[in-house]
């Protein structure tokens, strides 16, 4: 049997191939579906990596070839105290050493972001919030950037092969004609303005020279972000800075980014001559979600409210297609699509059953609709 045809359930083969049981080695999987194109990553948990969900890590084996950790390389995850004994890195080493036995694209999220990053990081000694008016502060909080991504990058060098380097900087406000361009309630924004982002990227690139280096955002298909993200990559490209890919998160609902919407962002933003990755890819069922079109972890719990949308696996399966239409006719820019879970039930988002797989690891009918799209 060829590997990459791995069998996840009869219940699979007869989905697309209407097959009889014991047929399942004929199903394609995403990985070998898409295997011309890109590769197709997944974000797993500490579960899953550990092996205790081994329901998960036979899915994640068998569809993907690249890892992304959902949450065990945060900053509050590896590096929750103070100082150079501050660190724990037992999840994320468990986390590369699953990535390497399986031969996968290994990816590291993420090194500076506003959330989930301890309190302890924008205050002194003494617990006084440091203030962007204060050289000492900045000096500070610039060698406190320094020494975590030249732990971490470097603890992971030639091992960990792309990072999200910084997440989620540009302003999320919808109105075009807001000129900031960056996060203004953004700890790392208020003290330290543009000069994280241009550090971080210089950092991470000396600590790890091979690693391909990411900016990540959310929504940058609308708009008013997408006009902020490509104004701050010119600016860090006028000035030399390291940064090498484009993460467009893609926390999608059921109708946006409509197919227009999706073609014209992935057009523009190929402009800047640097290659997309989809970072976090799921389409959102619930009926909160879809007015709301922020991956804002703090609107979470609004997005994901409500019961599910009406007829929402029929218009997953439609949103689903749409998306990788569009992501197969840029495939010459797309270097690899993430999605932000394995089965629904391991979602931020689970009241919106957002992925290809249900709680029972059961393929859904946009798996089909998905592999569909790669012929
Ligand atoms: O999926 C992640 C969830 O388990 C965490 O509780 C949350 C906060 O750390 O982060 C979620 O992942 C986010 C990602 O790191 C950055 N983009 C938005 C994602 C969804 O909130």
């Amino acid at each position: 049997m060829n590997k990459n045809l791995i069998p996840i359930g009869f219940a699979l083969a007869s989905l697309f191939t209407g097959c009889a049981m014991g047929r399942a080695e004929n199903v394609a999987t995403l990985k070998e579906a898409f295997s011309k194109d890109f590769p197709i990553g997944v974000a797993v948990n500490q579960r899953q990596f550990m092996g205790e969900d081994t329901n998960g890590v036979a899915l994640i084996t068998a569809q993907f070839n690249s890892l992304a950790p959902e949450n065990v390389l945060k900053w509050e995850a590896v590096h929750p105290r103070r100082g150079t004994n501050g660190y724990n890195f037992a999840p994320g080493d468990a986390y590369v050493a699953f990535g390497e036995k399986n031969k996968m694209l290994i990816v590291g999220h993420t090194l500076a972001w506003h959330s989930q990053t301890p309190r302890w990081v924008f205050q002194d000694d003494n617990g006084r919030a440091l203030s962007g008016t204060n050289a000492a502060d900045r000096e500070l909080l610039l060698a406190r950037l320094h020494e975590h991504i030249q732990t971490v990058v470097g603890r992971y060098k030639g091992r960990i092969q792309i990072w999200d380097v910084v997440n989620e900087a540009l302003n999320d406000s919808s109105n075009i004609n807001d000129t900031n361009m960056l996060r203004q309630s953004s700890p790392w924004v208020r003290i330290l303005g543009v000069e994280f982002i241009v550090k971080a990227f210089e950092w991470a690139h000396e600590a790890d020279p091979k690693a391909i280096l990411r900016y990540n955002d959310y929504s940058v298909e609308n708009e008013p972000k997408r006009k902020r993200l490509i104004a701050l990559i010119k600016m860090l490209q006028a000035k030399n800075v390291p940064v090498m890919v484009i993460g467009s998160q893609t926390h999608a609902n059921l109708s946006w980014p409509s197919a227009e919407l999706e073609d014209a962002a992935l057009t523009d933003i190929a402009k800047l001559g640097l290659p997309i990755h989809i970072t976090e890819l799921d389409v959102n069922g619930a009926q909160g979600g879809q007015r709301n079109q922020s991956a804002d972890v703090a609107q979470n719990s609004q997005a994901a409210g409500g019961k599910l949308a009406e007829s929402a696996d029929e218009k997953l399966s439609k949103q689903y297609a749409s998306l990788f239409a569009a992501f197969h006719k840029h495939r010459s820019e797309i270097k690899l699509v993430t999605f932000w879970g394995v089965t629904d039930a391991d979602s931020w988002r689970r009241n919106g059953k957002p992925l290809l797989f249900d709680g029972n690891w059961q393929p859904k009918p946009a798996f089909s609709a998905v592999i569909e799209q790669a012929k």
